[in-house]
């Protein structure tokens, strides 16, 4: 006769969710799970323990397994479905968010600002090492006074004879540290415009943030720009006013619809096989009926994103997806996300405060993930001005 355990299934799998896939994206999707096992997950623990990323080391495996901007065409991207790209992005996030956050970052926000906005001579100079994981890139738009609106950026670049000169600040910077080329956001006379600056340029420099309780393995920083002289052919030529940066952030938003998902999975699938193991009161945790309703529960709210997921992807693959259904994904698949890791917690019990177990960092993650990349909040906002079309942000 089965075990309780042989007859289960996972939540993705009661939804027949991988009949929604093609056979090349279940390959790419196994590929990069595979990775994750092999390279990442054993070692997360120590990382998330000690705060620390080897993120040069990490990056150049990634480029080889061909993730780093794999949506982009051209410049040795490999021009993927923007649905592989997501589905790449949730086994990142399964593992952990700070390794999806230096994916996204490099691929969806650096790389594709460079993609969309540069020059011939900028996409040349930096997007084939960027996708080799040979260079790292890291995006700066957030102010340690402007995050949520970053209308009101004060940092600024001015023209002085045939150069530009960069000021400010720029907070909470993934990669920062570690980057060889940082895009900054900054005001101009003629509206904002991003720039390209190499790391080691006089006046630039980029500390770490330390003692995170979130995205612990991942490195987040600072950047100073202090009289930061930069040639004319530094600025992004293609993209000029907010929403080039915005534009960018519906390619990293799009990323985390289904990353975040890959950290509820990962939840559930732990509390579901310690629920099997676990015996309370002389039985099985799982056999439990409030225990089935917590397991039921989050199963169908893993399955609705992921069917939301993909719908949004198949959106984005016929070119139809808009910001504002971004944000429907963003807004409902983090919130879940979130819901499922606290839940799972709970099933493990004491358990579940230690890193011996996933949940409570992936629990911990997600607290960053509610709020990067535009905060629930701010989606919820963007979905009520697309219901109303009335804008509420001021
Ligand atoms: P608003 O007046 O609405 O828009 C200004 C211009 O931008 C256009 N636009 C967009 N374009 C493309 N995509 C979008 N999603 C866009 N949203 C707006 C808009 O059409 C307009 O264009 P034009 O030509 O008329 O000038 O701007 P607002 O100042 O009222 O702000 C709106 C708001 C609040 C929605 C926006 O500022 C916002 O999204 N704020 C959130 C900021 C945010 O998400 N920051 C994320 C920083 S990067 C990050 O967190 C990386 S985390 C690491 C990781 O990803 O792993
Ligand atoms: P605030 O904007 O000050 O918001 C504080 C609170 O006010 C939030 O609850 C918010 O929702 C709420 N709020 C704001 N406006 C309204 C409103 N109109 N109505 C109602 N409530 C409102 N940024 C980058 O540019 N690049 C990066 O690589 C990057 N990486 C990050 C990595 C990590 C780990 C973290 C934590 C952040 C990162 N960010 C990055 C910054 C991130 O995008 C911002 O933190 C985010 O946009 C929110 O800005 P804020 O922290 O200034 O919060």
């Amino acid at each position: 006769m089965a075990t309780a355990a042989t007859q289960s299934r996972t939540a993705l799998e009661l939804f027949g969710m991988d009949g929604l896939l093609s056979e090349e994206e279940r390959a790419i999707q196994e590929t990069v799970r595979r990775f994750c096992d092999d390279r990442v997950r054993p070692h997360l623990a120590e990382w998330f323990d000690k705060g620390t990323l080897p993120a040069r080391e990490l990056a150049r495996e990634l480029g080889k397994l061909g993730v780093l901007g794999m949506h982009l065409e051209g410049y040795g991207c490999a021009g993927t479905s923007a649905t592989a790209y997501g589905l790449a992005c949730l086994e990142l996030e399964a593992a952990d968010s700070g390794i999806r956050s230096l994916v996204s970052v490099q691929g969806s926000l650096a790389m594709q600002a460079i993609r969309a906005h540069g020059s011939d001579e900028q996409k040349e100079e930096w997007l084939p090492r960027m996708a080799a994981g040979e260079a790292i890139g890291c995006f700066g738009l957030t102010e340690p006074d402007h995050g949520s609106n970053p209308g009101g950026m004060r940092t600024t670049a001015r023209r002085d004879g045939g150069d530009w000169v960069l000021n400010g600040t720029k907070m909470w910077i993934t990669n920062g540290s570690i980057a060889d080329v940082a895009v900054v956001w900054a005001r101009t006379e003629e509206g904002v415009r991003g720039f390209v600056v190499p790391a080691g340029t006089p006046g630039f420099s980029a500390p770490e943030i330390k003692q995170k309780l979130s995205l612990r393995a991942s490195v987040t920083s600072e950047l100073v720009l202090d009289s930061v002289r930069l040639p004319s052919s530094a600025m992004l030529p293609e993209g000029i006013g907010l929403r080039a940066p915005l534009g960018c952030l519906n390619e990293a938003r799009f990323g985390i619809v289904f990353g975040a998902l890959g950290a509820a999975r990962d939840c559930l699938e732990a509390a579901t096989a310690y629920a099997i193991d676990r015996e309370v009161f002389d039985r099985p945790l799982a056999g439990f009926q409030l225990t089935q309703q917590k397991l039921a529960d989050m199963a169908l709210e893993l399955g609705k994103g992921m069917l939301l997921a993909l719908h949004l992807g198949r959106l984005k693959d016929s070119g139809d997806l808009h910001p504002d259904q971004v944000s429907l994904g963003k807004l409902n698949n983090v919130r879940e996300a979130i819901r499922i890791a606290r839940e799972c917690r709970t099933i493990l019990g004491a358990n579940g405060i230690s890193l011996e177990y996933p949940v409570m960092r992936h629990a911990g993650n997600l607290e960053s993930v509610l709020t990067y990349e535009g905060t629930s909040e701010v989606h919820t906002l963007i979905i009520g001005q697309a219901l109303t079309g009335l804008p509420a942000f001021r």
